[in-house]
């Protein structure tokens, strides 16, 4: 037990999102005294949002389970490591030998990426599951970002980040960086770094149907209608092409497809789009000329231009932008980060690569391609619900809640319940493992480990900070890898008992040996015995960062560059190391079979089409988008006190003009109904939002039967997810459709009203 008069001062890594603060965190025993911003953190300085104070009550909820526990009927038992994983393999081998592989489905949520467990034993984990039915919170979020940038540069990785801190002109699209504190863009204080931009002469526009926080600290804000960035980003090519104003600058020689991409936007011009986007020709064309003439420019696209219809094609053009006005891959434009560990577009060799391609399994119901190994997570309720050859009867949830974060809520959980047997990772028993037989909970985030393998791949700046522990475990407690592990062994055959020490090292020789096998390696062709000795007596996902990092591009290669960087170097600098500013990269970044930037991928051109005949479409009368809160995170932080205390936030966003039409007062209850679902919420009446929107955050609908989050159930709010559908998915990425669902809105009791179409004068939200 920890002597609690032993007071001790730790320096981590925020793992709860994207910013990556560096926190002091002081400690007497095993209890928490004080987390605060670590002033001599050299990314953060200091830096932190009211989430991180949040540690310390996710630490100590005492809801949080802290041995696995088994289902017997509709009640919970704890039980022992050992007799949860007996479970495991007296019942998932049979249930493989009789149905096969695919019969078995894994979901990974979001948590996964800022974990180091999950960064390095997922990979392997999934192997030994051996299924197509591989699901994750990627197709809820950023895939079409990913695919565009695999086919634009041929990683799916390879996102250049805007370089907010030098730049002269931010052109930000469905982001509220100010609240969500950045998503690919990790940037600690978006807020400063906003104001500092203005400060030196800057400008920043967004293009939100809210008024966000975001909006209010910009220049410029223009509420769009949800889903037509697309078009919006189109006319601005256009523009671009039709005032001779494309200037790629010194990328000229690196670009294949220019020419399409000129041909493509002839269709889009401003008038064509604007009545769809709700933004005014003149408006578009003044953007485009700024773009162009800013001496260094960044477009920046998020959630809101990725989780809908045209998400893909919102997302190239993002960077179609940025290329034809030179910024790509300059400093003060976009640029790729060049991450000290795991980095794709870091290793191999330079300048040129396989490229991406999708497959080669298909989905069984819809047919639908893999994208990078996964199925889009929509369509998981009816992998489950669809009898047949290769049915999913069995599920491996790691740290994801798809039963609050993905479409047509309803129905998944109706078919999460007729699982034959399900597996959840996870540190709640929360509204998806009341589904489980098995809970097998990691431990607190204070009591692992950290890296941010995943973010500093999308860093506005180079750095590497490596988090000790904060508590050591409890002795019976498994680090969340040895629970991977201990299911790999049982998935191959061995039992329960799996020695795991013996399979990490087999798992790591591996990783050794494809290392020193790969081409452009910098310990190419070196003895793998020698590789592995040198990084004794590390194991675990030390073992494996050490090796990334040695072989990285700042590592000391083994012996190499004396200089370069260690695991052991990282780890003796708590604030971190600053590797310095973002730096051009191209074409030494790329890995497109080419060797050049694809501007017009054909998956891409053969889209457009679609695009094009959505400016015929008729507008619906009301859509409903997603929004979220400074103190949430997804659906999982709602048990802690002190984020859930103060107003609802769980409320629907609408215009006073639709509220006088609906009749609909500030308070009052509304019924939206869509496609999937009708639910009941309390109506918020803000002139913030565009008239015919209307805006629920995710995340809520918690208190379900069999869930153990006493908090979380006080403050259950409604699961925006019961309206989004999973009928339609975007068809290049199979990202869900979550914004601009179409719904009625009316008041309760009263019979809905159609709402024409019309401009109101946009205020701002106190
Ligand atoms: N309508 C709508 N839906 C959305 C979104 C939206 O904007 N609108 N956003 C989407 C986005 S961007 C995302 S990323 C997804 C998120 O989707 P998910 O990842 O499915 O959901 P989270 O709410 O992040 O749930 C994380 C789960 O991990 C558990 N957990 C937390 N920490 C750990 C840990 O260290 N280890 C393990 N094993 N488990 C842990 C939590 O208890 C929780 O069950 O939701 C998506 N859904
Ligand atoms: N506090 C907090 N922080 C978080 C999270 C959280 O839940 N809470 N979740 C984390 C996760 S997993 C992620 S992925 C990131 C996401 O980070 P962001 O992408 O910054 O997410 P949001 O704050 O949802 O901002 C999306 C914006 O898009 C707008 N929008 C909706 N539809 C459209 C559209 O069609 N077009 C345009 N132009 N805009 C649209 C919404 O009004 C909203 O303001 O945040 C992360 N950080
Ligand atoms: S902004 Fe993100 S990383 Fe920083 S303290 Fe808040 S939750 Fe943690
Ligand atoms: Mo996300």
């Amino acid at each position: 037990m920890a002597d609690p008069t032993t007071t001790r001062t730790s320096y981590i890594t925020c793992p709860l999102c994207e910013a990556t603060c560096g926190l002091e965190i002081t400690t007497a025993g095993r209890a928490v005294r004080s987390i605060r911003g670590d002033r001599a953190d050299v990314f953060s300085h200091g830096y932190l949002c009211p989430k991180a104070h949040s540690l310390k009550e996710l630490d100590a909820d005492p809801d949080r389970p802290r041995a696995p526990l088994i289902r017997r009927g509709e009640r919970f038992e704890e039980v022992s490591w050992d007799a949860a994983f007996a479970e495991i393999a007296r019942r998932l081998p049979p249930l493989i030998q009789e149905h096969g592989r695919d019969a078995v489905a894994v979901y990974l949520g979001n948590p996964n990426v800022h974990n180091l467990s999950g960064l390095l034993y997922n990979t392997p984990f999934l192997h030994a599951v051996g299924s197509r039915n591989i699901y994750s919170a990627s197709t809820l979020d950023q895939m079409p970002k990913q695919v565009a940038a695999g086919f634009m540069f041929g990683t799916l990785l390879s996102i250049p980040i805007p370089d907010v801190d030098r730049t002269d002109y931010l052109l930000i699209l469905g982001a509220n960086p100010l609240v969500s504190n950045g998503s690919l863009l990790t940037a600690p204080n978006m807020r400063d770094r906003i104001r500092a931009l203005r400060a030196r002469g800057g400008r920043v526009v967004v293009i939100d149907p809210r008024r966000t926080r975001t909006a209010e600290e910009a220049d410029e804000h223009h509420p769009i209608q949800p889903g037509a960035d697309a078009l919006l980003l189109f006319a601005l090519v256009h523009t671009l092409f039709a005032e001779g104003l494309v200037n790629p600058g010194r990328l000229a020689g690196h670009l294949n497809g220019l020419e399409e991409v000129r041909a493509l936007a002839a269709a889009f011009a401003p008038e064509a789009v604007a009545p769809a986007c709700r933004i005014a020709a003149e408006d578009i064309r003044r953007i485009a000329r700024e773009l162009a003439a800013a001496p260094r420019a960044a477009v920046y696209g998020r959630i809101g231009t990725s989780t809908q219809e045209f998400g893909t094609l919102a997302s190239w053009l993002v960077d179609v932008l940025n290329a034809l006005t030179g910024n790509l891959d300059r400093e003060g434009g976009v640029l790729f980060p060049r991450a000290a560990a795991g980095g794709r577009n870091t290793t191999g060799e330079p300048g040129r690569g396989r490229g991406v391609r999708f497959g080669p399994k298909r989905s069984r119901v819809r047919g639908f391609h893999q994208v990078y190994g996964e199925l889009p997570a929509a369509f998981l309720a009816e992998e489950i619900e669809t009898p047949g050859a290769g049915q999913v009867r069995a599920l491996i949830t790691i740290g994801g809640n798809p039963a609050l974060s993905a479409p047509n809520g309803d129905r998944l959980n109706a078919a999460l319940a007729t699982l034959d047997f399900m597996i959840g990772v996870d540190v709640y028993l929360n509204e998806t493992t009341r589904h489980a037989n098995v809970i097998l909970p990691p431990p607190s985030p204070l009591e692992r480990a950290h890296y941010d393998l995943a973010f500093y791949q999308l860093s506005v700046r180079n750095v590497a900070r490596y988090s000790s522990p904060v508590f050591a475990r409890a002795a019976d407690q498994p680090e969340e890898w040895e629970i991977l592990l201990r299911l790999i062994g049982i998935l191959a055959g061995q039992g329960a008992d799996t020695d795991i020490a013996a399979l990490d090292d087999q798992l790591a020789a591996q990783t050794v040996e494809r290392e020193v096998r790969g081409k452009g390696s910098r310990v190419a062709g070196r003895d793998p015995a020698e590789i592995m000795a040198a990084l004794r007596p590390r194991r675990g996902p030390e073992r494996l960062l050490d090796l990334l990092l040695r072989t990285g591009p700042y590592g000391d290669g083994f012996g190499a560059d004396p200089d370069g960087l260690t695991l052991a170097k990282v780890a003796a600098a708590p604030h971190g190391i600053d590797l310095g500013p973002l730096q051009p990269r191209i074409p030494e970044v790329l890995r497109t079979p080419s060797g050049k930037i694809e501007l017009a991928p054909e998956p891409i051109v053969a889209d457009v089409a679609r695009l094009r005949a959505a400016l015929e479409r008729p507008r619906p009368a009301m859509v409903l988008i997603g929004r979220r809160d400074l103190r949430s995170n997804n659906s999982w932080m709602h048990n802690l006190p002190a984020l859930v205390k103060g107003d609802d936030p769980c409320t629907l966003w609408l215009h006073p003009d639709d509220a006088a039409r609906l009749g609909l007062a500030d308070g009052a209850t509304a019924r939206v109904t869509s496609s999937a679902a009708s639910a009941d919420v309390p109506v918020h009446v803000t002139a913030a939002i565009l008239p015919g929107v209307v805006s629920l955050p995710h995340g809520w609908g918690h208190g379900q039967p069999g869930a153990r989050m006493g908090v979380a159930a006080e403050h259950a709010g409604v699961n925006l997810n019961r309206l989004t559908s999973d009928v339609a998915v975007e068809p290049l990425s199979g990202n869900a459709i979550l914004n601009a669902v179409p719904v009625t809105v009316e008041a309760v009791g009263k019979a809905a009203v159609a709402i024409p179409g019309g401009a109101t004068e946009m205020v701002a939200e106190t």
